[in-house]
């Protein structure tokens, strides 16, 4: 088979970045290694910024996002029992949208298939080959038939626990473990509240999200080794209800029955160079953020903006200036991204092998952020999505 661009991974980097390379023009083959079912089912992200939603938009697949996400323009902190809504619309004319990852996947692959777009599902033994070259290529087995896809160029867009990464010589890694995980839940039960509430409790982080006007979505900060199999319903409904309780009992938590749970570990990983001769890795290939600032999948959407207009100069002007400086463009957003999620996580959960000191210091942050315009702003600006430009800075 023969391509412009070979995209391993149908997440929502691959996804989009064929469409958007399709709207330019561009062919593309998506190799994904699961079934359609399973990639449209992963219960992942929940937030869009400004710039995501936009983005969806403009590559023709926002209509369903439109009519069924949900705008917010603000979010809780809830900590000491009391609760602090940052405005996001008041302080930076932005606002976010909730809506599903997996909605984002279903209507991506909708679109790609009405295009008569060759995505590859169920691949196996995916390998890529000569990306030093200008004619790398991807083997793989699909219906029992070894295939090899010759490309001008092989983006590695196939997450985490993907195969791309490892093949970036002299790979250079800066990461940040965290002693806890998050125990997510689906639950069949209208949100309690219209917007996210961010908790910090002496036992815990706790977050109250949603997907539909019927559907919640929470978390709790478990230990990191911890077993969804000690976790019962039961249990932990009556920790969010403990959580997420107020001095005035204003809240109530309603319950439901659960649609989904499991435990993601957390990390922050940032990965460089994001590209090897023909060769560019995308989205989580290349770097993983904490999910308490609703970052992974915006990042990952951004990179690939930047690169369908690095593939676009190149096939419109032969210019190979975008692609040289994928990098270093990227990276500017990566890691403002990085630190803004490790500063909500590390203000919002607790350390079990934290201090005194260390407590203080994040209710401090709490209370700094609740009362000081300056911190909310920095706060909803970088939550609601830095504005695209070259890479983001204020230069
Ligand atoms: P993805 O991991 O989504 O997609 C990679 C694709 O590549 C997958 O379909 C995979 O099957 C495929 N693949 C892997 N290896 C392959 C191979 N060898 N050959 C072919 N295909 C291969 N972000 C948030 O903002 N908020 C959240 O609450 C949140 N929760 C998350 C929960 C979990 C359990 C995980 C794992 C991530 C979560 N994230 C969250 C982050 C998540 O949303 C990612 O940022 C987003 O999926 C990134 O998209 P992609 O880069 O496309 O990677
Ligand atoms: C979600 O709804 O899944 C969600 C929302 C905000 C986050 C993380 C996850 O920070």
């Amino acid at each position: 088979v023969r391509t412009r661009v070979g995209i391993v991974g149908a997440g929502p980097a691959g996804l989009l970045l064929s469409q958007l390379l399709h709207l330019q023009g561009i062919e593309s083959v998506v190799v994904e290694r699961r079934d359609r079912p399973y990639v449209e089912q992963r219960v992942r992200a929940g937030v869009l910024e400004a710039g995501t939603a936009q983005t969806l938009r403009e590559a023709g697949v926002g209509a369903r996002m439109d009519a069924e996400g949900l705008p917010h323009e603000g979010t809780e902190l809830r900590f000491n029992g009391q609760s602090h809504r940052i405005d996001f619309q008041e302080l930076t004319g932005r606002s976010v949208l909730v809506y599903g990852q997996q909605e984002v996947v279903k209507d991506l692959i909708a679109a790609r298939l009405a295009d008569g777009a060759d995505l590859r599902f169920e691949a196996s033994d995916v390998e890529v080959h000569d990306i030093e070259t200008a004619r790398p290529s991807v083997t793989f087995m699909h219906d029992d038939n070894p295939l090899r896809l010759d490309c001008d160029f092989v983006v590695g867009a196939d997450g985490f626990h993907g195969i791309c990464r490892n093949l970036v010589s002299g790979l250079r890694v800066a990461e940040r473990k965290y002693s806890y995980s998050w125990l997510g839940i689906l639950a069949e039960a209208p949100p309690s509240s219209d917007e996210l509430i961010y908790c910090r409790h002496p036992r815990g982080f706790a977050l109250h999200s949603m997907r539909s006007k019927t559907i919640s979505r929470m978390y709790l900060q478990v230990p990191a080794d911890e077993r969804l199999d000690d976790w019962s319903d039961e249990r932990i409904w009556a920790e969010l209800h403990t959580r997420l309780a107020t001095d005035d009992d204003s809240f109530t938590l309603t319950e439901g029955p659960l649609l989904d749970k499991g435990i993601t570990p957390m990390r922050s990983f940032v990965s460089t160079p994001m590209q090897a001769g023909r060769l560019f890795l995308a989205g989580d290939a290349a770097h993983i953020v904490p999910p308490t600032g609703a970052k992974g999948m915006n990042l990952a959407i951004a990179d690939v903006r930047l690169l369908a207009r690095a593939f676009a100069a190149f096939y419109t002007d032969k210019r190979t200036d975008l692609l040289d400086e994928y990098t270093t463009t990227a990276a500017l957003r990566i890691w403002r991204a990085t630190h803004f999620s490790w500063w909500m996580t590390t203000m919002l959960h607790v350390d079990a092998a934290g201090t005194e000191f260390d407590d203080q210091l994040a209710l401090s942050q709490l209370e700094y952020v609740a009362g000081s315009r300056a911190m909310a702003t920095s706060l909803a600006e970088n939550y609601t999505g830095l504005p695209y430009q070259a890479g983001w800075s204020y230069k």
